[in-house]
């Protein structure tokens, strides 16, 4: 299996054949390619893999088969990514609620949970067919926190300190959104945002942040990392992409 990073078609901006930023990029290094032939083994080595990395739309992320992966990728748009542990992991839920918490893994696993086995589905166009994930119910988690009248939406962040992610209060609500703890029958692994993701089973995985470390209740969607570059913050498997089909929800 190709372990190689970079390789695979991830997210840039959607629909889009390169990016704003690819392209300065590779604009600059034909500019650079005019001064000279002693350089040139060097700026084709450069253009290559400026014009490799617009191509696959992937200015921003680390994307790589993972081992063992069953067909799913890793993407971070993060470096690097701290580890967390039962030790040190928590996760905050703030905001607009009466009763402020902070959560040890332990804690979540002391919950009732849930095991759901949909499809996982890329808006970029891979899929890997049932998978089961499994964990506590977000509604739950919002009940035992007291929601406000004025919340209608909830922002959610990661501890890689980059990533986020939004759904309107009604999505969030719904039986087949969680906090999740498991993938796959096991404890989910680092490198798919472990110890603790949101699964958001009818929408494109991009909703379905890894490394979750905070859930703030507010009055409005705030939209997420891939939805401030463009992508829909409703997404709707099947509604987005234009070429799925409708979710069976
Ligand atoms: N924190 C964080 N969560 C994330 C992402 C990310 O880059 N950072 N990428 C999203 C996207 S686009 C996808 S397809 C899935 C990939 O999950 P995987 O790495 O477990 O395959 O995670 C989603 N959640
Ligand atoms: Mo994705």
């Amino acid at each position: 299996m190709n372990q190689k990073p970079d390789t695979d078609p991830a997210h840039g901006a959607p629909g889009g054949r390169g990016t704003p930023v690819g392209r300065r990029v590779i604009l600059g290094m034909l500019g650079l390619g005019a001064a000279g032939v002693a350089t040139a083994p060097y700026l084709q080595r450069g253009l290559e893999s400026a014009l490799g990395a617009a191509s696959q739309k992937d200015p921003t992320g680390l994307t790589g088969l993972l081992p063992n992966g069953g067909g799913f990728r890793y993407y971070s748009v993060a470096a690097s990514v701290p580890h967390r542990d039962a030790g040190s992991y928590r996760l905050r839920i703030d905001g607009l609620v009466d009763r402020p918490a902070t959560y040890t893994l332990d804690r979540l696993r002391a919950l009732p949970q849930r095991r759901i086995v949909r499809d996982v589905q890329c808006v970029t166009g891979w899929r890997v067919p049932e998978t089961p994930f499994e964990g506590v119910v977000l509604s739950d988690l919002l009940d035992a926190a007291g929601v406000r009248p004025e919340a209608r939406a909830i922002r959610f962040t990661c501890f890689d300190g980059t990533y986020s992610e939004s759904l309107t209060l009604s999505q969030a609500r719904r039986d087949d959104v969680l906090v999740a703890l498991r993938m796959r029958d096991k404890d989910i692994a680092h490198a798919h945002g472990g110890p603790v993701r949101l699964y958001v089973a009818p929408m494109y995985f991009y909703k379905s942040a890894k490394w979750l470390s905070g859930i703030t209740l507010t009055r409005e969607v705030d939209p997420g990392y891939w939805e401030e570059r463009g992508y829909d913050t409703d997404a709707w498997v099947g509604r987005s992409n234009g070429r799925d089909d409708a979710p069976t929800v």
